[in-house]
């Protein structure tokens, strides 16, 4: 059966407006399943639509410099029903062929007048997702940005682009390459020389595996963070046995198949309770680094580890949660992020990020902090230790814990006070209730 579908803007989180940078297809085009359509942009996002069919495109209502909302209809394509996917299915796009007249003309609806919400704040996934923040500066698309990322080009040494308000197009891209060429200006980012190219084969045989979206972005971000950020870990460790003991005694009142308390909910209390003591911790560097941008609220990132990559869902207003619905938010969240469902509104708005490796072992590591954010909070593995109290060896379950802090904002002495109240807030948990 012929079928025709409609693509439309998806859920992208609670964005009010978005912008359309690219529009890729036009009337006649036959297009590929995934094949991207348009490229569309927030203030803090920009993505590239995928087709939900292969078909041939019947008709295109938006146009560069439109402004859509999540629902808005982008194309027609008409398509036959195997080659459609699952989500157009599920989201009822398809109308049968039959009952529809679809002139082969291309007609731009009228732009969508939006109102226009302030900007969120520069969040986790901004800084996890948003590649280059220098790029998005620079006016360019994903796929222009891939493009001059595949000719090794920096796009923010192109100044002006030739696109509509000096967006920076592909041609503008091969432009640059070309007066590289002719004129020698090494395109190297920040003077940094780039690790060559090396021929594997000699030495044995190799395979070629493609990284994921979520790593190559991520390994992008990191990136970025480790050059801009002069960064200091500094290692403690709690006394958690009490902790440990409470927590075991919660777990065994527990049902069979209820939700387990792990001791990350404890961290995240703990961690939440000295932020409230230290500002200087729940706050953004400005982008000038001229001032402090100081938050009233205490949203925490918590770095899930899943087939694809890294992410970090955030868990907000973490001081008004009990340890209960924490662990329920958090258990809801990791499995999202494993099956790789989270919303771009579910990983922002972060004041401070967890990453915990308790699970998996470890005794320490210097975790990468999630910029904007000014530290990150690393968890490795709670071991029995023989502690000294005084009189005699006793046995004590003891959590080892790596705060890294950018140092522009947070002092060395700073980072140890938050770190003693982090160990306290844990040695007693009776703390948190102060
Ligand atoms: N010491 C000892 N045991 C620990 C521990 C610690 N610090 N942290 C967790 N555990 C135990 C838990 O109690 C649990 O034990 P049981 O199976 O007996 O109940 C087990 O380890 C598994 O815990 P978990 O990892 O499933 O749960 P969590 O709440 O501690 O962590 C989450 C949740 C989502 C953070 C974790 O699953 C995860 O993805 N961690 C990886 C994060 C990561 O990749 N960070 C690296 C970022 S930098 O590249």
């Amino acid at each position: 059966m012929t079928v025709l579908i409609e693509i439309k803007v998806p859920d992208v989180g609670n964005v009010a407006e978005i912008d359309v940078v690219e529009v890729l297809i036009q009337p006649g085009d036959v297009v590929a399943l995934e094949q991207t359509v348009a490229t569309l942009e927030t203030d803090k996002a920009s993505m590239d639509l995928p087709s939900s069919a292969a078909g041939t495109v019947q008709q295109v209502y938006i146009k560069p410099g439109d402004k859509v909302a999540e629902g808005s209809l982008i194309a027609t394509v008409l398509a036959s029903s195997e080659q459609v996917s699952a989500e157009a299915a599920a989201q009822q796009t398809i109308i049968p062929a039959e009952t529809v007249s679809t002139p082969v003309v291309e007609k731009t609806q009228e732009p969508i007048s939006l109102p226009v919400k302030p900007a969120p704040e520069p969040t986790v996934v901004e800084a996890l997702q948003d590649t280059e923040s220098t790029t998005r500066k620079a006016h360019a698309s994903p796929s222009v940005r891939l493009f001059a990322r595949e000719l090794g080009v920096d796009v923010t040494k192109i100044k002006l682009g030739s696109g509509r308000k000096g967006r920076i197009l592909k041609d503008d891209v091969k432009n640059f390459v070309k007066k590289v060429m002719t004129e020698g200006i090494v395109a190297v980012g920040a003077g940094i020389p780039s690790i060559p190219a090396v021929d594997f084969s000699p030495f044995g045989e190799t395979e070629i595996l493609k990284l994921s979206k979520i790593k190559r972005l991520t390994g992008q971000n990191l990136s970025r963070v480790w050059l801009n950020l002069p960064m200091v870990t500094y290692h403690e460790e709690a006394d958690i046995t009490d902790m440990e003991a409470f927590r075991n005694a919660l777990n065994a009142e527990k049902a069979k198949g209820e939700l387990k308390i792990t001791g990350l909910m404890f961290i995240i209390k703990a961690l939440v309770a000295a932020m409230q003591q230290f500002p200087n911790f729940n706050a953004s560097l400005s982008a000038d680094g001229e001032s402090l941008i100081l938050k009233k609220y205490f949203n925490i990132g918590i770095a899930v580890d899943t087939p694809n990559g890294l992410v970090v869902p955030v868990l907000r207003n973490v001081n008004n949660k009990s340890i209960n619905e924490l662990a329920v938010e958090l258990a809801e969240k990791s499995e999202k992020a494993r099956l790789g469902k989270l919303l771009p509104a579910d990983m922002q708005g972060g004041c401070m990020t967890i990453s915990s490796l308790g699970g998996i072992g470890g005794t320490a590591f210097t975790p990468i902090v999630n910029a904007p954010e000014v530290a990150i909070l690393g968890v490795t593995r709670a071991k029995m230790q023989p502690v000294w109290n005084g009189k005699e060896f006793e046995p004590r379950l003891m959590l080892p814990l790596d705060l890294t802090y950018d140092h522009r904002v947070i002092d060395g002495a700073e980072g140890a006070r938050f770190m003693a109240v982090v160990k306290q807030n844990l040695s007693d948990i009776r703390r948190l209730l102060l």
